[in-house]
């Protein structure tokens, strides 16, 4: 089989502790790796004075990663600056966050070039090379400036955003560009992969968009929506272990027969979370019947804690979740539980299975596992409902959770008494629906969708028999047409 050498910010190899404590994702790439014997090469995470290029190399539990250290400039202008403070925001539509700064930029490109003269030696003429994610969009295309010709794939796991606000990044053609060097690219959903096609078409108008394919010059781009999945099975029975029982026991006990909602976010301003907890009060507002019945648990561990929007957010959040206790709470009941720590996947699981509704409700997301991971965890007699945001990924695929508009307080509010009164034949319908798309859309399908498309010859010019079970099998020019006047 083809050696598969995965390139991606950081490396997330297996810990050698079991599959406990890694994400789907980490799982199901290592896997992957194991088979072909392939590696995975990122920065570690560490710090070195002056850039070297020396290599890292690492085996552990089958798997090889290698991975590099990054000056303390390269941290900031790359991952802190233009990963963190012009694409995250931008690619979240919050252009209002996004800081445009040539030294970003710079370190951008620098990182990019760094990564593909360190790579280079580690590739051989057969190996399938797959990157993933905003921080290595022109890495392709450094490797075909270094002559690689290798098939190559690239991996967006956040939102496309729309053009017009894209067109606000200086050098959003060069980006964009960057990207053509690449065989094929993967989107999370449709309407990503829609907005992709209605700037393509609208800023490049040489380039012919047809059958999933984009020709433009001498290259030839395939693109596909491919939704990233979650290994069901897997997190299915972890909800059903002693350590989940435990811990959905012990939150039970805790809520004294209360019902809880139940939030699960990395601590980041496109979650939505600001929004929610306004919706959550609103309920109370408007349903004073629910004060004391129900209790609201919001886990959301820290992230990029050196970014100065993520401060602020955890203030903001700080302060709103001790104002809605501070209006709300008995002698008895604290209504909003706000916990900033992590928990293992195990414990996890067994707090998803307790909840009676999850609030997934970002005001922007790639695909949203936790999503997934809700609705995988329930009990099939007694399913909790999931209360999901219309904007993001995964809502394209779980038709049957409650949709919602994240900004609005009233919806949520309104979906919340909804979700804490619907009967159990509803819920167990919604959920059934679900867990079929989640079970068979899961990461593995994700994974060999995507190595499949990834090793395939591009259709002929003119041909409709794009490889393809889902919507992107439609003309993707009309598809952008169709973007392009909505
Ligand atoms: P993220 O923005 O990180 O990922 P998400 O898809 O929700 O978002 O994944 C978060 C993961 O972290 C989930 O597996 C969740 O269980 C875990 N997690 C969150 N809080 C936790 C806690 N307190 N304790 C333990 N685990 C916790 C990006 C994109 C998404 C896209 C994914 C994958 O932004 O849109 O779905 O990549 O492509």
């Amino acid at each position: 089989m083809t050696r598969l050498v995965i390139v991606s910010n950081r490396v997330s190899p297996p810990t050698g502790e079991g599959q406990a404590n890694q994400g789907g994702l980490a799982v199901a790439l290592s896997s992957a790796l194991r088979e072909t014997n392939g590696i995975w090469f990122g920065w570690s995470g560490n710090e070195t004075e002056t850039f070297t290029g020396h290599v890292n190399f690492s085996k552990s539990d089958g798997v090889t990663t290698a991975t590099v250290d990054l000056e303390p400039q390269d941290i900031d202008e790359y991952y802190n600056g233009f990963a963190n403070r012009t694409l995250w925001p931008l690619f979240h539509d919050r252009t209002d966050l996004a800081e445009f700064e040539r030294n970003f930029a710079g370190g951008y490109a620098r990182v990019n070039e760094r990564f593909a003269d360190t790579l280079l030696p580690l590739i051989t003429p057969e190996d399938l090379i797959w990157v993933h994610d905003y921080h290595l969009i022109p890495l392709g295309a450094e490797l075909r400036k270094r002559d690689v010709t290798n098939r190559t794939g690239f991996f967006l796991h956040t939102p496309w955003p729309v053009a017009r606000l894209l067109t606000s990044l200086p050098s959003h053609a060069k980006l964009v560009n960057a990207l053509f060097a690449y065989d094929l690219l993967g989107f999370q959903c449709q309407a990503w992969l829609d907005s992709f096609l209605y700037y393509v078409h609208d800023q490049f108008p040489e380039a012919e968009i047809s059958d999933g394919v984009i020709r433009i010059g001498d290259r030839t781009v395939r693109v596909v929506a491919c939704p990233i999945g979650i290994d069901a099975g897997d997190f299915a029975k972890s909800a059903t272990t002693p350590e989940a029982d435990e811990a959905r026991e012990s939150i039970l006990r805790s809520l004294e027969g209360r019902d809880l909602i139940m939030g699960v976010d990395r601590l980041d301003y496109s979650k939505g979370m600001e929004q929610r907890f306004h919706g959550y009060s609103r309920l109370l507002q408007d349903h004073p019947e629910f004060q004391e019945k129900v209790t609201f648990l919001q886990i959301a561990p820290p992230s990029r804690e050196q970014v100065a929007s993520y401060q602020d957010i955890r203030r903001e959040l700080d302060a709103l979740s001790g104002h809605i206790n501070g209006e709300f709470a008995t002698a008895h009941w604290v209504p909003l539980r706000y916990v900033n720590r992590g928990y293992d996947r195990l414990a996890l699981s067994g707090m998803y299975r307790s909840a009676r509704a999850a609030l997934v409700t970002p005001l922007r997301d790639g695909m949203n596992l936790v999503a997934k991971e809700y609705v995988a965890a329930q009990d099939p007699e007694n399913p909790g409902v999931l209360i999901l945001s219309r904007y993001a990924g995964a809502a394209e695929q779980l038709q049957d959770a409650l949709l919602v508009n994240p900004f609005s307080p009233e919806e949520l509010a309104d979906a919340l008494h909804q979700a804490l009164l619907m009967p159990l034949e509803e819920r167990k319908t919604r959920w059934r629906a679900m867990m079929d798309s989640v079970e068979t859309q899961d990461i593995r399908w994700w994974l060999k969708r995507f190595l499949d498309l990834l090793t395939s010859e591009h259709p002929p010019r003119g041909s409709t028999a794009e490889a393809s079970e889902s919507s992107e099998g439609a003309d993707t020019k009309e598809a952008a047409q169709a973007a392009a006047s909505s």
